[in-house]
């Protein structure tokens, strides 16, 4: 899997490319990313690559020729590419998307600034606009950044077998049940007695009730959306008598 990046701040991806599991992917050959700086394809005399927008109003609006011409440099040759702008105005990032685009041998991920990209590089020369939530970053860089991680934690081999059976689409999405570890005691707080038995079933049983209870709480939308067992109700039953 190939991710090319187009960003007038190439150096935002240095260091989230090289730690964790991103990094050993990469080092390891399974995913390749490469950043281009948009500046290096603005031809004029000062390299702009912004300008104020026609009609008027506050901030500016990314120029379509150093896009463009960054594209076209990178399209040369290359594997068959989706094409994504980041920006707020896109459809809403999600793990079914990741899974999709988990799936395809090269991604572009086109990084706005400013108020925007001109809307003809919108238009004519993407695929798809992704926007990572409901709130304002001052640019898509950091959005890129999370669809790749998102993403190439799917391919296969990235994360070992970890994360295979998590992504099981047949799943259903529930929050995950609170963890321990060690110490014991820390600081006077203790572990929920449960998770020191020793049986399997009685542990995965509250694992799930806690999963379940957590998702009710916290996400309700989600819950809605859950096709509850019977163990499921009889759990959840239990936590709240
Ligand atoms: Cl993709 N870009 C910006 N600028 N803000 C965002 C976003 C993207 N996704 C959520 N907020």
């Amino acid at each position: 899997m190939i991710f090319d990046i187009l960003t007038i701040f190439p150096s935002m991806f240095s260091s989230p490319l090289r730690e964790g599991m991103i990094g050993k992917a990469r080092e390891r050959d399974l995913i390749q990313v490469r950043v281009h700086n948009i500046r290096d394809f603005a031809f004029d005399k000062h390299h702009m690559t912004d300008d104020r927008p026609f009609g008027g109003g506050e901030g500016m609006v990314m120029k379509p020729e150093p896009i463009v011409g960054a594209l076209r440099a990178i399209e040369a040759g290359g594997p068959e590419a989706r094409c994504i702008l980041l920006t707020p105005q896109g459809r809403l990032f999600s793990q079914e998307i990741a899974r999709g685009l988990s799936k395809l041998s090269r991604i572009v991920l086109i990084c706005g600034r400013y108020e925007g990209v001109d809307e003809r590089v919108a238009q004519h020369f993407t695929d798809d606009q992704i926007s990572i939530g409901d709130y304002v970053l001052t640019g898509g860089e950091l959005a890129a950044m999370v669809i790749v991680d998102a993403v190439a934690r799917l391919i296969p081999g990235v994360l070992g077998n970890v994360g295979s059976a998590l992504e099981d689409s047949f799943t259903q999405p529930v929050l995950e049940h609170p963890q321990y570890t060690r110490p014991r005691d820390f600081e006077g707080m203790g572990v929920p007695p449960v998770l020191l038995c020793g049986n399997h079933e009685t542990i995965r049983r509250w694992r799930r009730g806690q999963a379940l209870k957590r998702t009710s709480l916290r996400r309700p939308d989600l819950f809605a959306a859950l096709e509850l067992s019977a163990e499921d109700r009889q759990l959840l039953e239990e936590i709240e008598t």
